[in-house]
């Protein structure tokens, strides 16, 4: 029987619709700009975000790497969240490859920084310092729980960092998810950045692909670094034809998703030794697609039983899911195109019965005769 994959919502397989329409997508060598696929797709989301171009890459990780790089310079500073994608799971790019030093603030409950302390880093024009040059950040906040930022909170970031010469990036890698929670359109949350990463292989649906997105002069300047880096595709219009789809298909459904964690979440509830929430923002219901909980042996009475152990469990219940924190007791499910209501069910259930095994009653719960 095929697992119920909640791992992550990067795991979807094209539908038969994307395939076909991949198989079908008109091809040129998008190096030489002659891709009219590629084009197309470029030209759709740029007006979806309202930004004045686009550039189609390979990944996520790509998306915000080009644009560090073309932000900035060797010693420039780049503030972030200390829970963004970007520091954390990117593989230290923006060091190793771009040269950015990186300022950590800490990630609040709700994926924010407090703007009090971003106002505090932004360094003086003094030859001791680098340069602040980028304030980096990401929406929906994956690892604060999938929090999508309000339009308003961005909007206060880029009036402090504009007036003070200093860019801003959006890792938008689920934006459209945070659109559909917030129900505002997608261009309203890139409104006052100056490039924004929007991932397509994520709850879009697609099997590979992202864009990044600015003004016209910045990708220009993008598609060099991109070039640098190695994303120079060529046919890649077979790739961006299920970026089209994804963008024409994929979008309004995010909802389902959410429906579908809300769901999860609230069976999590329930299920003694499991907690809701992500680090430091226990017990709140998911507002997108992802959902954090805590696993705790010791409210079990069983200290062996940790994410790890859980993930095993589930494993061998026909369920996926991987431990996500910078410990042992922290979970993650996502919800996708490839997740149904059943499949939720048959999660919360699997859940309920991994946990259960790990049990040990109370002598003063077991029977008088009982060993
Ligand atoms: N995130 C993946 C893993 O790398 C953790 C996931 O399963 O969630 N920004 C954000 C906010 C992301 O969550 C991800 C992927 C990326 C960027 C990178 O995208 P890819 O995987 O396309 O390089």
């Amino acid at each position: 029987m095929k697992p119920v994959d909640l791992r992550s919502d990067t795991v979807t397989r094209p539908t038969e619709g994307m395939r076909r329409a991949m198989a079908q997508a008109e091809v040129g060598d998008d190096v030489y700009g002659e891709d009219p696929t590629t084009n197309r797709l470029q030209e759709m989301a740029a007006e979806l975000l309202g930004k004045e171009a686009a550039l189609f890459v390979a990944s996520g990780t790509m998306g915000n790497l080009v644009a560090i790089l073309t932000h900035g310079g060797r010693g420039d500073e780049m503030i972030l969240g200390d829970r963004s994608h970007t520091f954390l799971y990117e593989g230290g790019g923006s060091a190793s490859l771009a040269g950015i030093h990186s300022h950590l603030l800490p990630n609040e409950p709700d994926g924010t920084l407090s703007i009090e302390a971003m106002e505090d880093a932004i360094r003086p024009n003094d030859v001791h310092a680098p340069r602040t040059r980028l304030i980096a950040l990401e929406s929906t906040q994956n690892r604060c729980g999938g929090r999508a930022l309000s339009p308003e909170y961005v909007d206060r970031v880029g009036e402090l960092a504009h007036a003070r010469g200093i860019a801003v990036h959006l890792d938008g890698a689920r934006l459209f998810n945070a659109a559909i929670a917030l129900d505002v359109p997608v261009s309203r949350l890139a409104a006052s950045v100056d490039s924004v990463m929007i991932c397509l292989s994520k709850g879009l649906g697609a099997p590979v692909g992202s864009l990044l997105l600015g003004t016209r002069e910045f990708i220009d300047r993008a598609r060099r670094t991109r070039k640098l880096v190695g994303g120079g595709m060529r046919q890649a219009g077979i790739l961006a034809a299920a970026g089209i789809y994804a963008l024409e298909h994929h979008v309004t459904r995010l909802a389902d998703d959410h429906r579908n964690a809300r769901r999860l979440a609230e069976g999590i509830q329930g299920i003694p030794g499991l907690t809701l929430g992500a680090e430091g923002d226990l017990g709140r219901l998911p507002e997108t697609n992802l959902v954090y909980f805590q696993v705790d042996g010791g409210a079990l009475r069983d200290r062996s039983f940790d994410a790890r152990t859980l993930s095993r469990r589930l494993r061998d219940r026909g369920v996926l899911a991987n431990p996500l924190g910078s410990h042992a007791g922290q979970m993650r499910m996502v919800t996708h195109l490839d997740v149904t209501r059943p499949d939720i069910d048959q999660a919360i259930a699997a859940l309920r019965s991994a946990a259960k095994e790990t049990q040990i009653p109370l002598p003063s719960e077991r029977g008088a005769s009982s060993p």
